[in-house]
């Protein structure tokens, strides 16, 4: 009851246009033991409503002086003393959004949710397969250099050292005495293919980035019995184009990762930027850019979850999933109502591990939705606003690619996207951390080129682009845990990409501290 009412005030507190310093938090807190901390608030914000230049902050120096003046009784009472007028951190000015007076235009253009129907069966596993192996053929298929690549079968009885093209999957990859041996699959045969020693430097180098699971064409020379011999690889990748852009400046905050619940997570940040999106915080450069921002777009980790990884409970500040969603729901009503908020689960949400992950289910996100409109998404998921599309997806799979391919990391996700990228897959590798159930339909092929990829998951912000395409990650709400630290990984909690879909212009905004 003294949490909800605890809540309660802050929420109002947040509502009304302030922000309650960490340390007036935490007298509020005890305060609201005794008192109520609703009717408090409420007095403190009639206070600083009366002054001529309004604070951010309530300080806990405000708080303390009119607990103390309100818990005498009439009797006692002296004369009313005056009241410290909290620290002036930036004067108000009128904040007028764009964004408010022009229609959203968000379209889904595609969707998992609904469409999953997996037993996972060993033949659902095949089907899966299958799938992957034919959607990317024919992308692959799509590009002048692969017209005349042939079956593996029809390929197998032609003469040796004849130049076949073939197209496979990678499902082995060996390296000895510097020479690679590969296996790769279509949907009727086998191959082995050698990169030899003496292979162009650059073609070792590609066969060494790839990844198992993944589809590729391979311009070979046959060699004796089922061996062909290298010459290149050629992925699937994206055509070069001119991004879509909208006609009009109208921006898209992109964010992942806040971990609510955890003892990480960055309230102070995530209250700043929430403060940001109604014009009460930051710069007047940067409150000209919260006016333009329509859409806020949440890529997945939106609470820290409950056991997702052992002693995660020693890390939890809330310890139920409810709880944890009605703290996210409390942020999410905070937002100016005229921007549309987008939400995709990721490994750390209440919805199913394996991917394609369906939309947050109503049991848990039904306080997002009495909060406020929110479109709630499976992961990934491809949207259009104002005609540029996005591919949003969590990312889980982007520790796969900083382990197995040279040059990438944990802190180059932007590296890994492109990867992806050129794979046209969002999951390329099976059977390493990311779990994919067997969809009949494979719904990690990136089937159409975005204009914005958006990921989050690794928790570093990166920004890049690649044949036109826009490469996002989007950070993260959480400090670094325990866990990240052993594994050197150093994440940069509370700055966030703000995309201008008029020019496709990243500008990172920092609400790491109280000063902008
Ligand atoms: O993961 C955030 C990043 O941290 C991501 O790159 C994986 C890594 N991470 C965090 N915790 C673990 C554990 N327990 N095992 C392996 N990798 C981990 P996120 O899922 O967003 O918390
Ligand atoms: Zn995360
Ligand atoms: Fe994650």
């Amino acid at each position: 009851m003294t949490e909800d009412k605890l809540h309660r005030a802050v929420s109002f507190t947040i509502a009304s246009g302030y922000q309650l310093r960490e340390d007036a938090f935490d007298f509020l807190n005890i305060v609201s033991k005794t008192q109520d901390p609703v009717e408090l608030m409420e007095e403190i914000i009639k206070r600083t409503e009366t002054l001529e230049e309004k604070p951010l902050y309530i300080e806990r120096d405000f708080l303390e002086a009119v607990t103390k003046e309100l818990s005498l009784k009439p009797s006692q009472a002296r004369p009313p003393q005056p009241i410290p007028p909290p620290k002036h951190t930036g004067a108000k000015r009128v904040f007028r959004p764009y964004a408010k007076d022009i229609d959203p235009s968000m379209k889904v253009i595609d969707d998992p949710t609904g469409q999953i129907c997996t037993s996972g069966s060993l033949e659902e596993y095949l089907e899966y397969f299958q799938d992957r192996f034919k959607r990317i053929r024919r992308l692959l298929q799509r590009r002048m250099d692969t017209k005349d690549a042939i079956p593996i079968s029809e390929a197998l009885n032609t003469r040796v050292s004849s130049k076949v093209k073939i197209i496979g999957m990678i499902t082995q990859r060996r390296e000895a005495r510097q020479k690679i041996f590969l296996r790769i699959e279509d949907l009727e045969a086998v191959a082995t293919v050698l990169v030899p020693q003496n292979a162009d430097p650059k073609v070792i180098e590609k066969a060494r980035a790839l990844l198992l699971d993944q589809v590729v064409c391979i311009c070979t020379v046959k060699g004796r019995g089922d061996l062909f011999i290298a010459e290149d690889f050629i992925l699937p990748d994206i055509p070069e184009r001119r991004p879509n852009r909208a006609t009009i400046p109208v921006h898209a905050a992109l964010i992942s990762d806040l971990h609510v619940g955890s003892k990480m997570f960055q309230r102070d940040a995530f209250s700043r930027f929430v403060l940001w999106l109604n014009g009460k915080f930051g710069d007047n450069n940067t409150k000209r850019l919260a006016s333009h921002v329509k859409y806020v777009v949440i890529a997945g980790d939106l609470v820290d979850g409950i056991g997702i990884y052992p002693n995660q409970l020693q890390e939890l500040a809330i310890k139920d999933i409810y709880e944890q969603y009605k703290r996210v729901a409390r942020f999410l009503e905070q937002i100016p109502h005229y921007i549309e908020v987008v939400v995709i689960p990721g490994n750390h949400d209440a919805s199913r591990r394996a991917l394609p992950q369906p939309a947050l289910p109503t049991e848990y996100a039904e306080p997002l939705f009495e909060a406020r409109t929110v479109h709630s998404l499976g992961n990934p998921c491809a949207i259009s606003l104002h005609g540029v599309e996005l591919l949003l997806y969590h990312g889980r799979s982007l520790d796969d690619i900083a382990s197995s391919v040279p040059n990438v990391s944990f802190h180059t996700p932007e590296k890994a996207m492109k990867c992806l990228l050129k794979s046209r897959h969002l999951a390329p590798v099976y059977g390493e951390k990311t779990p994919i159930a067997p969809e009949s339909r494979d719904f990690m092929v990136i089937e159409r080129p975005p204009d914005i990829f958006h990921a989050g998951h690794v928790h570093v912000l990166k920004c890049s682009t690649y044949r036109g395409t826009l490469l996002v990650n989007s950070g993260a709400w959480q400090k670094q845990t325990s866990f990240q630290r052993k594994m050197g990984l150093t994440p940069t909690p509370g700055i966030i990409p703000v995309v201008n879909l008029q020019t496709l212009q990243v500008t990172p905004v920092d609400f790491t501290t109280a000063h902008t």
